[in-house]
């Protein structure tokens, strides 16, 4: 099995849209890239009960389980499949269920902290941050945490103001500085076609890494 030539992280707010950046591009380009939501690694709650679980900060970063992501990125960049855990926000916990995600030549690693943990900030080769305005952010987050994720309109207005908004400016905002890049507005069409674009230009010179040396030798012996 190949080993991933490019792998990307993905952060910013909630609501920001990550996640439509993310599969955009992985619409564009197919089976070469494997994505993995961060959100999947939130920690097992199954020892607590729903009434407590809903009281766990989940825009904290000790809400998630580190290692066991790190484990899986080091596994996929060495080329072998992991088996990915699956999360229900309705329920507030990892599901029973494990997917097992084959490695492949891009990887797209996308969440709120995606760009926090140091080693997994040395295993990404772009840092990308989508920047989008506290107010759009918020409004999508109601309209998707409402249809999608079974809540009622209270519940997220309090949670937002208690935890998801200090949250964010003290641990999620200050990561823009890991960022090479920031995305304004988030699936903002040529921020997109621009990341397309260069997995394109990585996974050609990659597979075509030989050929380019040689030509560069060439047009130096030339140059003599
Ligand atoms: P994205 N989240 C929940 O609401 N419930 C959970 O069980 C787990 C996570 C929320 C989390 C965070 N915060 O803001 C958001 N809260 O999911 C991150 N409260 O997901 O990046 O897709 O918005
Ligand atoms: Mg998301």
């Amino acid at each position: 099995m190949r080993s991933p030539s490019f792998v990307i992280g993905i952060a910013g707010g909630t609501g920001a849209g990550k996640t439509t950046v993310a599969r955009t591009v992985a619409d564009h380009v197919g089976e070469a890239i494997t994505r993995i939501p961060v959100d999947n690694y939130y920690e097992d709650l199954s020892h607590l009960e729903l009434t407590e679980r809903e009281q766990v900060n989940y825009d904290h970063p000790d809400a998630f389980e580190w290692d066991l992501l790190r484990e899986h990125l080091e596994t996929l960049l060495e080329g072998q499949p992991i088996e990915m855990p699956q999360y229900d926000f309705e329920i507030h916990n990892r599901t029973d269920d494990r997917v097992t995600v084959e490695s492949s030549d891009v990887i797209v690693l996308e969440g709120i902290f995606a760009l926090y943990d140091d080693a997994i900030l040395e295993m990404l080769d772009l840092c990308l941050y989508v920047m989008t305005d506290a107010d759009v952010r918020i409004l999508r987050r109601i309209e998707r945490d409402v249809v999608e994720r079974g809540r009622d309109l209270e519940g997220v207005m309090e949670q937002y103001l208690e935890t998801v908004k200090p949250m964010h400016e003290r641990f999620v905002e200050p990561t823009t500085k890991n960022a090479d890049v920031i995305i304004p507005e988030g699936a903002n069409q040529v921020a997109v076609e621009l990341l397309i674009e260069k997995i394109e230009a990585e996974r050609s010179s990659d597979s075509g890494a030989g050929a380019t040396a040689e030509t560069a030798v060439e047009r130096e012996r030339q140059d003599e």
